[in-house]
This record gives structure tokens, sequence and C-alpha cells, in this order.
């Protein structure tokens, strides 16, 4: 019996050293759990029922979806905002996290934008992004990292109607503020259910795209075995309002409107000659509206790519 545990408890140590000897520091990313992402989707299908069928910009959808992410945030120990702004003759509100401690003056923000169309309740778009930050934040915390840099959420309004959150956010702070900011990494739509495997291409003309986030976000996706496609996303999300302050930026997709190819579905599987996700910007984007798989795959990127930036 002795014999056993002090074998045991050697296997165990070498094994453990063996583990730690091999891993880079962002392989001790930690596995994000889809179903808790696709738990805090559920909440938001019920918040945008509960209120008229979505979670848009002035409806009050929105508020609840912000109170709601501020309330699992807070209990984890995050110290939150809720930024307020102006468009459009409503009142719109950002939801700002920052995870204690870190650098100051070395910031890694991740974001993505929490409003709907008025269509529907925009559970891929942006569902996805936003539970995803939000499992990656709490496992922050559940792991007790401790990274060298501070690292700061920032969860947007209005960006259906022209990225107009993430713009006020950005000029509200002042240049100093700005420079601290060292990476921004959007995640907006990252469970289409037809989806494809698309990170930002860093070298699309944007002014300040990072092709060292791209690489590092290549290389998650790569850990999985996933292959990718670079995409130029351009002004279309919020990491854009970050690209025009000249801050790096960098971030995952699964496709929208467009059609997936049939080298596209040889690669990645699901239905060629279909759009990505066929719900865009409808009724239909709810919690059957996507695909578990590459939900997954992106929140362990997200991880793996925090990790790597903050470690
Ligand atoms: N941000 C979404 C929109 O403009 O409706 C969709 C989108 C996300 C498009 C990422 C391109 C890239
Ligand atoms: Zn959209």
């Amino acid at each position: 019996m002795r014999i056993l545990i002090a074998l045991a408890a050697a296997l165990m140590a070498t094994g453990a050293t063996t583990a730690q000897a091999a891993a880079p520091a962002a392989l001790a990313a930690p596995n994000i759990s889809v179903a808790n992402v696709q738990a805090h989707l559920n909440q938001f299908q019920s918040i945008a029922r509960a209120n008229g069928g979505n979670r848009a910009h002035g409806r009050p959808g929105y508020l609840a979806s912000v109170n709601w992410v501020k309330s699992k945030l807070d209990a984890a120990g995050f110290t939150t905002r809720v930024q307020s702004f102006t468009y459009g003759g409503a009142t719109g509100y950002n939801l700002i996290a920052d995870y204690p401690g870190g650098d100051a003056n070395n910031v890694i923000m991740l974001g993505g934008h929490l409003d709907s169309v008025t269509a529907g309740p925009g559970i891929n778009d942006n569902g996805t992004g936003s539970a995803s930050i939000l499992e990656v934040a709490l496992q922050m915390k559940a792991t007790n990292f401790q990274p060298t840099k501070h690292v700061r959420f920032g969860w947007w309004g209005a960006e259906e109607l022209g990225l107009r959150g993430s713009t006020a956010y950005v000029n509200s702070l002042s240049t100093t503020e700005k420079s601290r900011i060292k990476a921004y990494l959007n995640f907006d739509m990252t469970g289409s259910p037809n989806p494809g495997y698309f990170v930002y291409n860093g070298a699309d003309g944007q002014p300040t795209g990072s092709v060292a986030l791209q690489q590092r976000l290549q290389a998650g996706f790569t850990s999985l075995g996933v292959q990718t496609e670079l995409t130029n996303v351009g002004g279309r999300s919020d990491h854009a309002a970050f690209a025009r302050a000249n801050i790096p930026t960098g971030g995952t997709f699964t496709g929208a409107e467009q059609t997936k190819t049939s080298a596209q579905a040889a690669k990645w599987g699901g239905t060629a000659g279909q759009a990505f996700d066929r719900c865009y910007h409808r009724s239909c984007d709810t919690t059957s509206n996507i695909n578990a798989t590459a939900l997954d795959r992106n929140a362990d990127v997200i991880a793996y790519a925090l990790w790597a930036t903050a470690s």
C-alpha cells in the first residue's frame, strides 16, 4: 500500500513536472466550458423574450443585458463601470470591467458588442462574443490568473447603429489612457450555424491591425487542429474604433451573410452555397442559431490569446 502510494505520488510528480516544463505559458489557459457559455446565451434569450423580443439600443432588453452581465462580473470581484452615451435620441450604455491587478501602463482589452438589432434577440450577433468574453473573464477569477498586464473587458452599446458605444468609449480616453492600451481583441459572431473560422487580417490596411495578434489567434486554432482563413473586417465591428486610435487590434469571426464556398465546406464541414449565418439580423437569431463546436473552439481561442498576451 505504502509503495503504491509512493509510486503514484512519484508518477504524479513526474507527470506534473513534465507537463509544466513542456507547456508554454499560453497553454496554461483554461479550457472554457461551452456549456457555461451556452447558459449565458440562454440568459440573453430570456432577457429578449421578456423585453419585446430584442436587446437593441434604446430598448429595455439592452439595459437588462448590461445589468445581468455586470452582476456576474461584480460577484467575481471585477471593478465595473457603466458608461452612458447618447445616440439617436436614446441613452446607450457601455459596460467596462477591470480585473484587479497587473501593470496599469500595459492594458490588454477584450470586447464585443452587447446590443442586438431590433428584429431579434441577437444570440449569434452578438450574444456569442459577449457570452464568451464573460465566461473567459469569470475563469480568470476561478483559476486565480495573475497576469503581468492589466486586463480590461468592454461590452459595447449601439454597435449595430455604427459602432456608437465603442467610439464613445475610445473618444472618452485621454491620449495617455489610449497609449496604455497595448492590444484590443474583438469578438463579434463566434458561433455561426454554418461556421467558418476567420481571424482578422492584421495587414488589411486598417491603421493598426496587428499581425502579432492575428498570429496568436491563429496559433490558438492550430493548437485545436482547426484551419483558419484571414478576413478583412474593415470597419464592420468595434475593433475599428480602437484601430482609429492607433491601438493594435485583432479578433475572430465565424461569418455572417456571406456564402460558404465548396472549398470552405471541404475544409470546415457545413453547407456550401449557404450563408454562414442565414439568420443574420433576423428574428431567427435565437439559441437555435448556434453551432456549439464553433462557439466552443472560439471561446478556447479567446482564453488562449488572453493568457498568451497578458501573462
Ligand atoms: N458586426 C456585425 C454587423 O456589422 O452586423 C457583423 C460582423 C461582425 C461583420 C464581424 C463582419 C465582421
Ligand atoms: Zn450585426
